[in-house]
């Protein structure tokens, strides 16, 4: 059986299926998914036009109680869905449950913001004018998500897209859609009308210029590769949509001389390998202050010798496989360049565990400088180098040395060096004794320079984008 498209509301195969394949076990099949095609992606933007008006005229409770109704289902189902998106994506059932979990938090929290979404009335500078300033929703959304977050990114845009009336296409990255299928059955179930909500699986290159190019979609907001955000840019601009972009980072993470190092060690492992390193907040540069380094890498090593590499569903495994073959060579690429570039490349190997998956030991990139191309370029892998600096200040340089902007993390008992570093870092998120990956939902998430683009995601800053903002002046005369 294939796994269908949501379009207009109604189930759709398309032209084409592909497997969906569970990277701890190549021979488990997940199940057929259907592609859609481009004649399918204009139907589904062509539902979501006719949808729009109807949904943004309910009364924002309304929406709010569909949300609130699909995030409850998500809480309640956590452990099964979180079981499904391991099997499919690699990462841990832990980190698969807690996924879920924050999905569904996500939509609980964006349903609350259905019905907070305040306004401003104010006086004019003219006598018996009166002002008021209200959000409006901006129309048709195109939501593009990669494969490392299937549940929680989708929720964090489908979410405040919906609370504050707009339709949405949305499009999940090729090698997750089941959890894909899995949210929009959530939400459709809980009471969106017809073609409020629409799915179309498919392949970035096929569909990705008609669901950022087409001149019906109002707004485009994308998670990815650098790459594919600059291609979706421009396609997205070219008519004038909105647009808003979330591509990776290469997060630093400063350890002082001075900084408890059991907290440290166990926030570099989480940081650095937790979700297989395959996060846009991964610390995949550790720098490290002289008097602390060699220590700190022995314990790292050693906290690194305890990883237990394994099938994303067993319950002793703390690290699941890569997701797949091309990013497993991507990853293996850059520890064959990291070693000619002349670090000390400590794991990494390929790990034969029993059945045919992606498994790769954690690495640990030793005596690498930060111009080194691992220390530039986001790996997307469990790979993370260390950077040997003199003190804070040159700290501080090689942080902010990167054309990434995600987050940055400090570890360290010294509050005037934490204060420092929280105001010189420019990262659009700072984390002072915690690992750079790990965030709140309710507050905004997004960097600076090549890491985002266009206004931030979650929270209440979420509207900015999500919205737009109408200026009525009013005569009483
Ligand atoms: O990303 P893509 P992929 C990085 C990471 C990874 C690499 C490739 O280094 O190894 O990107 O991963 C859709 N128009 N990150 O191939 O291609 C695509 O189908 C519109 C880092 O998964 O950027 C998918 O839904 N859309 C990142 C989404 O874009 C297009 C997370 C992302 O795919 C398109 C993911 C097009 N022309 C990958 N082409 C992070 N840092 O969070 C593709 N897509």
């Amino acid at each position: 059986m294939v796994n269908a498209n949501y379009i207009g509301g109604q189930w759709l195969t398309g032209p084409d299926a592909r497997p969906d394949v569970n990277p701890s076990d190549l021979g488990d099949v997940i199940g057929e998914f259907a592609r859609a095609d481009a004649t399918q992606a204009e139907a589904a933007i062509a539902a979501a036009v006719d949808a729009q008006k109807g949904w943004a005229a309910l009364p924002g409770a309304a929406r709010a109680e569909i949300l609130d109704r699909a995030g409850g289902e998500l809480l309640a189902r956590c452990e099964e869905l979180g079981d499904a998106l391991s099997r499919e994506e690699g990462k841990t059932l832990t980190e698969g449950v807690a996924e879920v979990r924050r999905a569904g938090q996500i939509v609980k929290f964006h349903a609350g913001e259905a019905v907070r979404n305040p306004g401003e009335f104010l006086g004019s500078v003219r006598a018996d004018v009166e002002i008021v300033v209200s959000r409006e929703p901006v129309g048709v959304v195109s939501v593009i998500t990669p494969w490392n977050f299937p549940m929680a990114i989708p929720a964090w845009k489908i979410a405040p897209a919906l609370a504050h009336g707009n339709a949405v296409v949305f499009k999940p990255a090729d090698l997750v859609p089941s959890s894909a299928w899995s949210l929009v059955d959530v939400l459709i179930r809980a009471g969106l009308p017809e073609g409020v909500l629409n799915l179309v699986m498919g392949s970035g290159r096929e569909i990705g210029d008609v669901l950022t190019g087409d001149e019906r979609v109002d707004a485009v907001s994308f998670t990815g590769s650098t790459s594919t955000g600059r291609r979706v840019r421009e396609s997205a601009q070219s008519h004038g949509a909105r647009v808003q972009l979330e591509m990776g980072g290469k997060n630093p993470l400063i350890i002082l001389d001075d900084a408890d190092l059991d907290a440290t060690v166990a926030g570099a492992v989480e940081g650095s390998f937790g979700s297989t390193g395959q996060r846009c907040t991964a610390s995949s540069r550790l720098v490290v202050t002289d008097r602390i380094h060699d220590e700190f890498v022995q314990r790292l090593t050693a906290a690194r010798n305890e990883i237990i590499v394994g099938d994303a569903r067993h319950p002793d495994t703390t690290m699941g496989p890569v997701v797949d073959a091309d990013q497993l060579a991507q990853d293996r690429r850059y520890l064959d360049v990291a070693a000619a570039e002349g670090a000390e490349v400590v794991g990494g190997e390929l790990l034969d565990l029993g059945t045919p998956g992606h498994y790769l030991a954690p690495a640990l990139l030793v005596g690498t400088r930060n111009d080194h191309v691992v220390n530039r370029e986001e790996v997307f892998g469990p790979v993370a180098s260390v950077i040997r600096v003199n003190d804070l200040d040159e700290a501080i340089a090689v942080a902010n040395d990167t054309e990434f902007g995600l987050t940055a993390g400090i570890y360290t008992t010294s509050l005037s060096a934490a204060t420092r570093f929280r105001r010189q870092s420019t990262a659009g998120m700072v984390m002072v004794n915690l690992p750079t990956a790990g965030v709140d939902y309710h507050v905004p998430f997004g960097g600076r320079r090549g890491s985002s683009f266009g206004p931030r995601e979650q929270g209440r800053d979420a509207r900015d984008f999500y919205t737009s903002t109408k200026t009525s002046y009013v005569s009483g005369m």
